[in-house]
This record gives C-alpha cells, structure tokens and sequence, in this order.
C-alpha cells in the first residue's frame, strides 16, 4: 500500500497547476469588506485558501465534502474494529484531508502503523520540561510548552538554517514534523494527565500495535488491557470510551479556517516557524473560552446546573438558571456560534453516540440535562435575543461524555480537543508550503483612517 507521503505527492501537480490558473485571476474581486467586518472580528471575509474542511451555516462541516455521516462509513475502522463497524479511526480522516481521498484500509492501517512508530517515545528533555512544570498550572498551557519545546527537534527548522533546502522542498520537512508532532500528542497528553491527577506515575501503556485513539485512551488510564483503569470499568465501557475517543477525535479535526486555532497555526506557519511553534499558537487559541476552552466550562455549568435543581426534566428551573446566567452578562457556553446558524452536526453525532448506548447513560443525570438543554436552551436564547444562533455548538455534550466514563479533571477535555484539531490545521501547513503561499500581512487601519473612508462613501 502506498504511504500518507506517497498519497500526497500524487496529489501535488493537480493542487499546484489549479492554484496557477487561480493566480491570473489575482486582480478579480469576489468579496468586499465592510466597516463592520472590521470593527467585528473579520466575520464572513473570504480571505484564506483552507482546503479540507468547508462550513455551511445551515448543513455545517464538511471534510473534503463529505458529511459526517458519509465519513462514518466511508473512512477506515481501527483493526479491532472490523467485526463491529463502528466509529472511523482519526488516522483515515488525517488522510483524507491530507489528500482528497478516502484511504483504502491497508493504506489506513500503515499510517496508524506509521504514527505509533513515530509517537513510541517522548524525547527526555520534553519529559524533563513538563515535569518541571507546577502541577497546578492548566494542562493546555503544558501542552503548549511542550509542543513549542519540541521545535528543537524540527527537521523543517534544522534544515532551514543549514540552508540546504528550496522553496519548492519546505513541505517536505514540514510533513515530518506535522507528522512526528500527531504522533507524539498521545505520550504528550498521557504524561500531563499523569502528572496532574495522579503524581506523575503512569496511568496506562503505549502499546506499538494499536491505534493513536486507543493510545490516547490508555494513557490517560482507561483502557481495560493497557492501563490501571482505576475507575474499574467493565470492559465494553472501556472499548466504549476508546470509541468516543475516536468519534471525537475524528470529527474535531477541523472547521475551515478561520477559526482562532487554525487561523493561529496557519498565520504563525506562514512566518515559516515550524509546525511545533506554529501549532502551539493554536493550542493558545483553543485554549481561550469562547474557542475550546467551552468545552470545560459546559461541564462545570453542568455539574453547578444539576445541583440546583429538582429534576433534568424541570424545565421552568432550568430556564430559571439559564436566565441568571444571562442577566449576570456571562454566556451559556456550549451554545452559539460565529459561522453555524443551526445545530452543530457534530453534536449530533456525540448524541447519536449517546443513543446507541442507552443503558450506559440512562442514570446519568449531567447527560440527561444535557440533552434536555439542547431543547430549553434554544428557547431562553431566542427569547433573550442576542445570540444569532441560540443552537448547541460541538461542545455542549463532548465534556459530559468524558465525565461519564471517569474524565474528571475538567481542565483535561480541552487536551483531548486539542489532540484532534493539531490534525486539520497542521494538514494545511504541509499544503501551504506545498503551494508556497507567502507571509499573511493584512491591512490594519485605525479609526480616522476608517472615519475618512466613511465619509468619502
Ligand atoms: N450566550 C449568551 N450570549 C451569547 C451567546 C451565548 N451562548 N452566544 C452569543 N451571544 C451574544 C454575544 O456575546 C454577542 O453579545 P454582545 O453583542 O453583547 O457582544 C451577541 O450574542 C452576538 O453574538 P453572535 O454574533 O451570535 O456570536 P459571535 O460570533 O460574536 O460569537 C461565540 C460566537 C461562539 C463566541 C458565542 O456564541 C459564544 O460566546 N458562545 C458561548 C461560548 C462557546 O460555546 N464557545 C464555543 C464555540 C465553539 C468552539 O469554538 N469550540
């Protein structure tokens, strides 16, 4: 079977002659911005080539545009999985937005290969940084600093300076590194969990012959064969949760480009820094609460939620909580959303995950208020009148998932997203160099620039 790398360099010449053609368009205008995409966080300026994922406001996300559904049965299971078809490994979806194309499953199963060769060991001066690190401090600015100390590792970086490479040849490096860097955020991920909950001793085992899902699973110490598993699951609830863990990781790879975490790596990438300073950035950006950091906050508003009122089915006192909230100017986190005007289809896929297993989460009141918010909720926001969207975005129900099965460090459900999102964005820094697009400099103007402008018109 063809490798990941053999895959994308076919592709290249199509990709490359299409961008060429585009640029004797360069002067065409198909957009015009306005002062209140300026004054208003650039919304809806078409101004960045993203090629894996597209976003409708109505239908949402696409990658390489196909839905959700079609993803889930069109994209490669892990090899434990093909009795039981159930959840697409991340890894198939790492190749289908690196290429354009649905892997075969041998090609599928030698990249997963591939990824737990390159992610067997965490080189030790990263091990040695993040256990200097005070356990207190949040698990995404560990994160951080962890991916931003691999850069001295960076083949892209080393061979820059040495001056031995062209243009034309960045991508090259830059694919190992966005690869290395994938295949490392399991061990990355298990030795802050560690670190953080339980004293820096391991909670699980990397295992060479299973999936990165499983290995992110196992070392945060939830597998049935590979971990301590501390929380006695029974096994189905352990190949359950690796499950989730490829669902959610599968489908939080990416959602266009301008998001804050993509936008983050695709602008720090186009300074040349390499994938590991430039996906740091992202990791910043996610971990702010209005981008991935909601994910946290909808599980403690959850928690504090359920708390304080009789019953989940109690309508009147959850619109009663939710109007508090509003009235003390803080947002409902899980709900609204810059680009999407209706319910995010990745929540219905987390709740589709939800319903098949129905005696797993019948006694679980957090998921029972959950999916009854996504009802109430939209009601409140409406009649409140603000939000442009009053629907459930991707992290109304992912956080509560984990609570579920033992995630119980809150702080650790943006670790688990930012896993997945290094998939997109680091996919379009290797196309990016591949098509040699230049530094990002857009024009700033300041307010009697705009004044001046305002009046002229
Ligand atoms: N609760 C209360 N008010 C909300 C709201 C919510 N969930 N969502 C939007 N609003 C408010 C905004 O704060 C804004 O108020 P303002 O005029 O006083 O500033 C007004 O409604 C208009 O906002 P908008 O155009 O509908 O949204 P936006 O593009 O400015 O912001 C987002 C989008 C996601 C930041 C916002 O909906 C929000 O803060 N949601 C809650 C946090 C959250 O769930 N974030 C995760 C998003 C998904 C992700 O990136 N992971």
């Amino acid at each position: 079977p063809r490798s990941l790398k053999e895959a994308v360099e076919q592709a290249i010449p199509l990709r490359r002659h299409e961008l060429k053609e585009l640029k004797a368009y360069s002067n065409m205008q198909i957009d015009s911005i306005t002062v209140g995409s300026i004054i208003g966080g650039m919304r809806n300026n078409k101004s960045m080539l993203w090629q894996g994922t597209t976003l409708d406001p109505f239908n949402g996300i696409k990658f390489q545009g196909k839905t959700i559904q079609e993803c889930q049965q069109l994209l490669p299971c892990s090899p434990d999985k093909q009795s039981k078809k159930t959840e697409f490994m991340p890894e198939s979806m790492l190749w289908l937005l690196m290429t354009g194309e649905i892997p075969k499953k041998e090609e599928a199963f030698g990249l997963m290969h591939e990824l737990s060769q390159r992610g067997k060991t965490l080189p030790p001066f990263v091990e040695h940084i993040i256990d200097s690190l005070p356990r207190t401090m949040h698990p995404m600015t560990q994160l951080a600093v962890a991916l931003a100390s691999l850069n001295s590792s960076s083949t892209f970086c080393k061979n820059y300076q040495d001056g031995v490479i062209g243009k034309e040849d960045y991508w090259h490096y830059i694919f190992e590194d966005a690869l290395n860097l994938i295949a490392l955020l399991p061990q990355l991920v298990g030795k802050i969990y560690s670190n953080v909950t339980n004293e820096g001793m391991p909670l699980g085992y990397f295992n060479p012959d299973r999936d990165w899902s499983y290995n992110i699973a196992s070392l945060l110490g939830m597998t049935y064969r590979d971990s301590v598993n501390k929380r006695n699951l029974t096994k189905e609830q352990c190949d359950d949760f690796t499950d989730l863990v490829r669902l959610y990781c599968g489908i939080h790879v990416d959602h266009e480009g301008g998001n804050v975490s993509a936008h983050a790596t695709h602008l720090v990438g186009s300074a040349l820094s390499d994938p590991y300073l430039s996906y740091s950035a992202g990791v910043m950006g996610l971990a702010g609460p209005l981008h991935g950091l909601a994910a946290q906050e909808v599980v403690r508003f959850l928690v504090d939620m359920a708390a304080r009122i009789d019953s989940p089915d109690n309508e009147s006192q959850v619109s009663e909580y939710l109007w508090a909230l509003l009235n003390s100017g803080k947002v409902v986190p899980g709900y609204g959303h810059a680009v999407l005007r209706k319910p995010d289809p990745r929540f219905d896929a987390m709740l589709r995950f939800v319903e098949a297993r129905p005696q797993e989460f019948q006694g679980d009141r957090y998921v029972q208020l959950m999916r009854n918010l996504s009802k109430y909720a939209p009601k409140v926001l409406t009649e409140h009148g603000k939000t442009k969207n009053p629907f459930p975005n991707v992290d109304s129900a992912s956080g509560v998932l984990f609570y579920h099965y033992g995630i119980h460090d809150l702080l650790f459900v943006t670790v688990i997203f930012a896993c997945s999102r290094a998939i997109g964005p680091l996919t379009q820094l290797v196309w990016d160099r591949i098509l040699g697009l230049p530094i990002e400099r857009p024009k700033s103007v300041d307010m009697a620039t705009l004044r001046r402008l305002v009046n002229q018109n």
